[in-house]
């Protein structure tokens, strides 16, 4: 193992996931937070979703483009934030998070999308019960995700509830716009709440069944998201017009 404890990966295994904490620098998380907060005022005027950038809507709407955003410049996510965001690509693309990602996918791992996850105080929306491999083409099982706190995430502000072990149900089938997994569907007496303190991560396996609740609190839970493949598709972030792109080569870095 070139990262993760034994029993880390033991519990990756049986649980689907796994929280790591204290993950970032001091300095790490400082160089994202100003970095995200310059972005957020360099778009304080945004009221339509423009390229990778997406508003909080009216109604949670928010896949909705013309639907009435809650406030200007509320954003509800950057897809492709490793373009945008140079602190945020150097975290996901290289290092120990890429020693982490080799005790659990392999040696081959390739970039898939990512994203900056704000859940705004005072509005930020729900995310219904999901499983990441249901919105992604050429499924492969052993695709990983990365969430990083860059808020401290907790009940109160909408931190990720998942079930444990649903990573071994399979792809469950997955219904509307927003692509969720009726709760009728689950088990809910399962759902565990998973807090995770600022500069800490989250890594669940693609299978996972996972959600987050409104944030209808006074504090911010911003996250940082990175998608790993460890096949050679194509990105598919919006701005990822970057064809395969290799992170580490299966004969090791
Ligand atoms: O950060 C969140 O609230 C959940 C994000 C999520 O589930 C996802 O992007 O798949």
């Amino acid at each position: 193992m070139r990262y993760l404890t034994p029993q880390q990966f033991a519990q990756y295994q049986r649980d689907g996931y796994l929280v790591i904490d204290d993950f970032l620098t001091t300095a790490q998380l400082q160089n994202i937070r100003a970095e995200i907060a310059q972005i957020q005022q360099d778009n304080a005027g945004l009221t339509r979703d423009t390229g990778g950038f997406n508003l909080e809507k009216v109604g949670g709407d928010s896949l909705n483009p013309d639907a009435p955003v809650l406030r200007a410049g509320m954003l509800r996510k950057i897809q492709g934030a490793v373009f945008y965001l140079a602190s945020v690509k150097d975290v996901f693309t290289t290092g120990k998070l890429l020693d982490c990602m080799e005790d659990i996918m392999g040696p081959a791992i390739y970039y898939h999308s990512s994203k900056v996850m704000f859940k705004p105080a005072h509005g930020g929306a729900a995310k219904p019960w999901h499983q990441d491999a249901a919105y992604w083409r050429n499924y492969e099982p052993s695709q990983v995700t990365v969430w990083i706190a860059i808020d401290d995430a907790t009940e109160a502000n909408g931190c990720v509830w998942a079930i444990p072990g649903s990573h071994k149900l399979g792809l469950i089938p997955h219904v509307h716009k927003e692509l969720q997994v009726p709760e009728s569907r689950i088990d809910l007496t399962q759902a565990a709440p998973v807090p995770v303190r600022a500069g800490g991560l989250l890594i669940f396996h693609s299978l996972v069944l996972h959600m987050s609740k409104a944030n209808t609190s006074a504090n911010p839970r911003c996250a940082i998201i990175c998608d790993y493949d460890c096949q050679p598709h194509a990105a598919m972030d919006a701005r990822g017009a970057v064809g395969v792109w290799t992170l580490r080569e299966a004969a090791g870095a």
